[in-house]
């Protein structure tokens, strides 16, 4: 493990790497940006015993006082869940500001993965990625966690993309970028609240095996970068297509009205759209990131050799 200033390992998680045992990274944008409070800790401690039950440690990662944090503490998270949008979103551009000042900050997507390659984590459940915006092609709004998953060696399972993004578009990108984007039991991408899109991924796997093999072959030719691998949410949650993409769009209608942009965007569509749904996208949120995080517990096992 990297000896370095900037991070702060717990000591679990450091005696789980250095067992060889299978570790699960976890993001923490998600429980300050990304539902409301409280069910955002409940939420961030319920998928930690996820990962647990499913026979792996978990590791919530996120900046505390200046330091990249593996494996923050429950007192963290719900210290990171009551201050909300004040805990400032750290993507890729703002860490090195945030590590300098010693300040707090949610990891996104592209952090976490930092922090878990820093700490020699392979692996990192989530809900959905950044990808790229509808509009793009005027506003250039792409997430940098498609960059990050083109430069740094973790899989990241989540539930496919929103489609606040546009996926067609996202999936183009991360071609480009060389990401492999896996279905977990599925030829079709998922949309995140429902288990279809009409886009196909690249390659259905159906065992975590077949998924730890693809990430140990890139590993061993040098190949850098990460892996996308998008677990459909279960069909008892999943929400009605139409409903769910009305909703979606009037909230991309009223963020244009109100010119939010930049990394207001997202946090501020993931609200509206919890709003106008009634509570009914939370709580297949909820869902499909437990689905996730027993899938990415079940990966670190395979990788691990412990199935
Ligand atoms: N998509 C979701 N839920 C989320 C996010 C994305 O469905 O909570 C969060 C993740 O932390 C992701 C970040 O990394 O938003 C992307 O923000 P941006 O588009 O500003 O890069
Ligand atoms: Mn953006």
């Amino acid at each position: 493990m990297m000896n370095n200033p900037y991070l702060s390992v717990s000591d679990e998680v450091k005696a789980a790497l250095e067992a060889g045992e299978p570790v699960v990274a976890l993001e923490s944008t998600i429980i300050s940006h990304g539902m409301p409070y409280p069910r955002n800790v409940e939420t961030a401690m319920r998928v930690e015993q996820a990962v647990r039950e499913s026979g792996a440690i978990p590791a919530t990662v996120a900046v505390i006082g200046g330091k990249m944090t593996v494996g923050i503490s429950a007192e963290q998270i719900d210290f990171l869940g009551r201050k909300g949008l004040d805990v400032p979103k750290a993507s890729r551009r703002d860490l090195p500001v945030l590590l300098a000042k010693g300040m707090d900050g949610a990891t996104t997507v592209a952090t976490t993965m930092i922090g878990a390659a820093m700490a020699g984590i392979r692996v990192f459940a989530t809900g959905g990625v950044g990808g790229v915006h509808r509009g793009a092609e005027t506003t250039m709004d792409i997430s940098a966690d498609l960059e990050e998953l083109a430069e740094t060696p973790v899989c990241v399972v989540c539930a496919g993309c929103k489609s606040i993004l546009d996926l067609k578009l996202t999936l183009e990108y991360l071609e480009t970028k060389g990401v492999p984007v896996l279905g977990y039991g599925t030829e079709e991408l998922p949309a995140f609240y429902t288990s279809r899109s009409g886009l196909r991924v690249d390659y259905r796997v159906d065992t975590p095996e077949e998924v730890a093999a693809i990430l140990e072959a890139k590993r061993l030719t040098g190949l850098k970068g990460g892996a996308l691998l998008a677990n459909p949410i279960p069909d008892e949650y999943s929400m009605d297509p139409d409903y769910i993409e009305k909703n979606i769009e009037d909230a991309v209608e009223e963020a244009n009205r109100l010119g939010i942009t930049g990394k207001r965007i997202t946090p501020f569509l993931l609200d509206k759209i919890q709003k106008l749904t009634g509570g009914a996208s939370l709580d297949a949120n909820i869902q499909l990131v437990l689905n996730n995080a027993r899938l990415g517990a079940k990966i670190a096992r395979a990788l691990s050799g412990k199935e």
